[in-house]
């Protein structure tokens, strides 16, 4: 029997969840899932995945990216063509661009996102333009590397993102994936790279870890959020696949405010774990949670957008001091 997994009682889902779907798309969609979400210049932004296409048999046709706005965080209104799609790249090693998270830093926006290429997975990071029209690619990893994620400010005068390189070769040939942190001056250059959390630190995780959304800042340290991973080789169909044997949850914790490469507290319960119909019984890869944006109120209050199943974009609310008190001080 897999262990059951609850959200913490601090979560409150949207009761109308999904906030987005493949219904509310003007051109071609599947499956709308895992979008960066941020405020800009007074509203809400969303870049969503979405993967369309798809035939029994044949999968999807491909992957593009599409841009909605918002005043309210949760009415969406998506723009008629998408923001990023594949015709827009002329480098042909490049297959597609998906999982983006936005940071606005110091009035500018700035999207991360994954980048399969026929040579691995590079994470990459680019500038949006104000009038949301443009992105322009600053930096890209070598692979394989993504899950990328940008703090909102720098800190002792360098940018800082979290990252989640997948070694293979030497982790045993299977996942065994951890978050870590690197630095930057330009946004361009990275190093100083530090192990950050490993999976055998989170004790609802066994099989890889890596960043969901732009930690928020707090007089407790950084408020973070990730994704777990926990694999159960006795689990079968989840969905569309014959056999789908991972669980993906989100999880908190606080990183230090000065040093953010030290974790100064974690929740060691999962913050939202697959319980609802849309995350547990419908769509494409089921029982999948997949944070990608978590934004700052201002009122104490966070909206937390997450991926559901693969299929759909859901959205969660909760109180910082709630999220703050289930971090337990690490040793
Ligand atoms: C990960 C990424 C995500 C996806 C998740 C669950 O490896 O590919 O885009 O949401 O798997 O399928």
């Amino acid at each position: 029997m897999e262990p059951k997994l609850k959200s913490s009682s601090v979560i409150k889902r949207y009761e109308h969840n999904p906030i987005l779907s493949d219904k509310d798309i003007p051109y071609p969609a599947n499956l709308i899932f895992n979008a960066g979400v941020a405020k800009f210049n007074g509203r809400y932004v969303m870049v969503f995945r979405n993967d369309y296409g798809y035939e029994d048999g044949k999968g999807f046709e491909g992957t593009n990216l599409g841009l909605a706005l918002s005043d309210d965080g949760v009415k969406w209104n998506v723009q008629d063509k998408p923001f990023f799609s594949m015709d827009m790249m002329d480098d042909s090693d490049v297959l597609r661009l998906y999982d983006p998270r936005l940071t606005v830093i110091d009035g500018e926006l700035f999207i991360c996102f994954a980048m399969d290429t026929r040579h691995g997975v590079r994470g990459g990071i680019g500038r949006i333009s104000d009038d949301l029209q443009n992105l322009e690619i600053i930096s890209l990893s070598v692979p394989d590397n993504r899950n990328m994620v940008l703090f909102p400010e720098k800190i002792d005068g360098k940018y800082v993102r979290l990252e989640r390189p997948f070694p293979v070769y030497s982790r045993g040939g299977t996942d065994r994936f951890d978050m870590w942190i690197s630095k930057s001056p330009d946004l361009k250059y990275w190093g100083e790279s530090e192990l950050l959390l490993a999976v055998e630190n989170v004790p609802y995780a066994n099989d890889k870890i890596g960043p969901a959304a732009p930690p928020i800042k707090t007089d407790k340290g950084w408020l973070t959020l990730f994704h777990a991973v926990d694999r159960d080789e006795s689990r079968g169909k989840h969905g569309w696949e014959d056999k789908w044997t991972k669980r993906y949850t989100a999880g908190i914790m606080l990183l230090d405010l000065n040093e953010p490469s030290k974790v100064v507290a974690m929740s060691n319960e999962p913050l939202i774990a697959p319980e609802e119909v849309y995350e547990t019984d419908e769509g494409f890869r089921q029982h999948v949670i997949f944070p990608g944006g978590m934004i700052d109120e201002g009122d104490g209050t966070v909206k937390i957008y997450y991926g559901a199943s693969d299929t759909v974009e859901c959205l969660a609310t909760a109180y910082k001091d709630e999220l703050i008190a289930l971090c337990k001080e690490s040793k």
